[in-house]
């Protein structure tokens, strides 16, 4: 290409070519130009928000001279790239990140601080992205960071919701859902108006023959809506690498049909048409860990597919390659089964459209995707009815019956005679009205399956894919660990505690390299790095105990045991069990003679997070913490022994806070239920300990810190199916204790009993399915023994500093390298 261009234009574009800026200077002259010109304000009128804007536009640029030439690099080597296709991207603030990640944080602090601003109040303006709901969605904005970090030609493809996860407030002790509009100024986003591809609903798929006798499948009818391309750059770390996160939207087909109606007089139902294509990318769905079947959300899904996979296809034909040399060039990773219907479209383009023959193209399929899996919960894993498919998209369900037809006559070829074996894996469940299980079609469809932790990646080869390992062998089923970013996780979080690493280090390679965090380790016994530490963390907890006070009125004490379960809430992840442990507590204190109560060790008990809003139950849990919070902070008797807060509206950039300034955190969902937890390695690497169940990722964690450094308490996976049954079938007996916190709650002592008692029930009556009761006095005999291990400080700082030494495999570079390796079979690009 570049031959095609004359050398005298390529010397002017050169020379007049924008470069950013690179230091104090430059950036001041870039923020005020925007200022100027961008925002049309002046010295006179620039208020922190400006500033904020002006930062990020500045900020922005010097990303996007960057990104192109990454895009550029990446078209010449003509290698093969990584496509991640996630419904979730929950990103939270780019500025800070921006400047950490292309190492231009001083320049803008200075600049900042010469024009009048705190940088702080600046990065504190922008509002969260918040286009995920939890783990699965912050997991796939850490890859994001990683695959630029480490130069792997990689894309993320996701849908540009006009709401993200909805706020929450609390309003007499109630989650209220705020929708949460988030673009009214969006400095990060670049709209693509040239990258925009119709994309069909409905209608009806035909035969026809061509002159040869073959028959061809035409899919016509129906309506087209417009997918537009908007571009999020993401910066890598410590190199120019910057990769594209591709997020569409919604928007009628503009031409024709709303002309005719709109000449036919009827205005409104052109107007109507437009409302109704835009609303596919209007929202986030605000559902963890559950399937809600609407079908608004299978047209989100197939719309974003078909966008992504018409841009990924067009992006091969460039090359004029062979189609036989498709998954030579690219990797297609699914985030859960959101996706799936892209294994369903490839088919369709490559049969259809491109003619080739199906087992050919099947191979191609297969060959390019890979599939992650992130929950065993039942409730969590999707179908889809077979009539709502056959309606919206009904060339994708005669794919489906076939795929699951040859499917199925290979599995017969395997195990003659197995009919049973036959319907259970079959993609269509023979119920009524029928459906189409994702999970079975992403493995059929994919090369690779993996868990995201190695207790989870075992669970599903033994309980929900057992089947598949049977046919498949359990090569195509593999464990990739989560992991973080220590970039934002560490080094933007707690900025202290990554350069007080940094300098025994001698230097930040441990960003890059977070294996090298053993190098501290010798470090516990240094008794003026004890101190330093120690410092640290009081300071990280100063400064929430402000955001406590400033947010919630309530007054903490940064001396006390911060103890914090920040996550969705959830029965599996049993906020219960800890809210059930800190009324005991507060029972036990009420209890105690005022000798007694001078050997209490004072706790702020920290809670945080969103409720699926018809997630009832978990709603009723959010209900009575902020009941017991109501009861004990206002307790005189008490004062600081005991401190409970709700953070409302938990998000990434609360975590930011929270993290960092954790004694103990709570990760103790009913063992086999957490797949993996990725909130247990953040706080480990801010130097909090744990508590934690032997479940998901802690199994990991305490294989790599040592069971001396983390509190486990609980019954094993292995142990819950006969518990459950026990409950079932053999009754039981309640403990003590938590007889005495159900008894406090049914007198009504933290509200209306009334309130709670579907939440007591579903313990004493209906089966305690999370297994609250059987893990109950192993939880607060381990809470004992925090307490005891606290007041020895040098021991417990000891701990913290060799688990953080120790923390180095839950990186999320690590994770990528994995992915590369193991499934996606792609290399990094050399920037040089
Ligand atoms: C989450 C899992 O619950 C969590 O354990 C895991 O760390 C995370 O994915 C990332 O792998 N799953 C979801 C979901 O968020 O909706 O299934």
């Amino acid at each position: 290409v570049e031959a095609t261009i004359p050398e005298r234009l390529r010397e002017t574009w050169r020379k007049y070519s924008a470069n950013g800026f690179e230091d104090k200077g430059g950036f001041e002259r870039e923020f005020i130009r925007h200022v100027e010109t961008t925002l049309a304000r002046s010295l006179y009128n620039c208020d922190e928000l400006a500033a904020y804007a002006g930062t990020a536009l500045a900020f922005r640029d010097k990303m996007i001279i960057e990104w192109n030439k990454t895009q550029q690099r990446q078209t010449f080597a003509d290698q093969k790239r990584v496509y991640y296709l996630s419904l979730e991207f929950l990103m939270g603030r780019a500025l800070d990140n921006a400047m950490l990640n292309i190492d231009k944080k001083d320049a803008a602090r200075d600049g900042l601080g010469e024009l009048g601003f705190r940088i702080e109040d600046v990065i504190s303006q922008e509002h969260d992205a918040a286009l995920g709901n939890g783990g699965l969605g912050r997991l796939a904005a850490c890859l994001l960071d990683s695959m630029a970090t480490l130069d792997y030609p990689a894309w993320g493809y996701g849908l540009r919701y006009r709401y993200g996860i909805f706020k929450q407030e609390i309003i007499d002790g109630y989650q209220v859902e705020i929708p949460d509009y988030w673009l009214d100024f969006n400095p990060w986003e670049f709209p693509r108006h040239d990258v925009t591809v119709g994309i069909q609903f409905y209608g009806h798929s035909e035969k026809h023959e061509d002159e040869n006798g073959k028959v061809k499948h035409v899919w016509s009818g129906g309506e087209i809506v417009q997918a537009v391309a908007y571009d999020v750059p993401i910066p890598g770390y410590g190199t120019k690498t910057t990769n594209n996160l591709r997020l569409w939207s919604s928007k009628a087909s503009s031409g024709e049909f709303d002309f005719q109606k709109f000449n036919a007089g009827d205005y409104e139902s052109a107007v109507s048409d437009q409302q109704r294509a835009e609303t596919i990318s209007a929202v986030l769905y605000p559902n963890d860990n559950l399937d809600r079947g609407k079908e608004l959300r299978l047209k989100q899904q197939y719309f974003w597919c078909a966008a992504s996979l018409w841009d990924i296809v067009r992006r091969f034909k460039k090359s004029k390659r062979a189609w036989s040399e498709f998954p030579d060039q690219v990797a297609i990773q699914l985030n859960d089964t959101h996706p799936t219907l892209a294994i369903v479209e490839l088919q369709r383009i490559l049969v259809d459209q491109e003619d080739l023959e199906w087992d050919e193209a099947w191979q191609i399929v297969v060959n390019t995707f890979g599939y992650t899996n992130h929950t065993v919960l039942p409730e969590a894993l999707e179908k889809w009815s077979v009539p709502l498919l056959q309606h919206l998209l009904p060339r994708h369900l005669e794919i489906i019956y076939d795929i699951n037809l040859f499917f199925l006559q290979h599995v017969e070829e395997k195990f003659p005679g197995d009919w049973e074996l036959l319907s259970r894996v079959s993609v269509i469940e023979e119920s009524q009205p029928k459906m189409v299980r994702m999970a079975y079609l992403a493995i059929i469809g994919s090369h690779k399956v993996n868990g995201v932790a190695e207790l989870h990646s075992d669970l599903i080869k033994t309980t929900i894919f057992k089947d598949f390992v049977k046919i498949y062998g359990s090569d195509k089923f593999t464990n990739v660990t989560n992991g973080i970013t220590p970039r934002r996780w560490l080094h933007q979080a707690n900025p202290r505690l990554s350069s007080l690493i940094a300098s025994k280090l001698g230097g930040y390679n441990f960003l890059i390299d977070l294996t090298l965090l053993d190098g501290i380790e010798s470090y516990a016994n240094d008794p003026d790095f004890r101190r330093e530490w120690t410092e640290i963390k009081t300071a990280n907890k100063e400064r929430l105990a402000k955001y406590i006070k400033e947010t919630t009125g309530y007054s903490v004490s940064p001396t006390s045991l911060f103890d914090i379960q920040v996550k969705r809430i959830h029965e599996y992840k049993r906020q219960q069990l800890n809210i059930f442990g800190v009324i005991h507590r507060y029972l036990k204190i009420k209890s105690m003679t005022p000798q007694e109560r001078k050997k209490v060790v004072p706790r702020v008990s920290i809670f945080g997070g969103k409720a699926a809003p018809g997630y009832w139950m978990a709603k009723t849990i959010i209900h009575l913490i902020n009941g017991v919070a109501a009861v004990v902070n206002k307790d005189a008797e008490i004062g600081d022994l005991l401190k409970v807060i709700f953070i409302e509206d938990y998000n990434v950039s609360k975590a930011e806070i929270l993290v960092p300034a954790s004694d103990i955190s709570e990760h103790i969902s009913t063992a086999g239920t957490e797949a993996s937890g990725t909130s247990n390695m953040k706080f480990v690497l801010n130097g909090g300990l744990i508590i934690g169940t032997c479940d998901g990722a802690n199994i990991e964690i305490t294989r790599e810190i040592s069971e001396s450094n983390i509190f486990l308490f609980g019954n094993l996976a292995e142990d819950v199916d006969s518990l459950r049954h026990k409950h079932l079938y053999s009754g039981f007996t309640l403990d003590e204790h938590l007889h005495k916190v159900f008894e406090a709650i049914r007198a009504s002592a933290f509200g209306p009993a009334s309130a709670f008692e579907p939440l007591v029930a579903s313990i004493t009556d209906h089966g305690d399915y999370y297994l609250v009761s059987d893990d109950f006095s192993s939880y607060i005999q381990t809470q004992e023994a925090i307490d005891e291990e606290f007041t020895k400080q040098d021991e417990w700082v000891v701990k913290s500093i060799t688990s953080v030494a120790r923390m180095g495999f839950f990186s999320t570079d690590r994770v990528v390298g994995e992915y590369a390796d193991e499934i996606w079979n792609v290399e990094s690009l050399d920037v040089e």
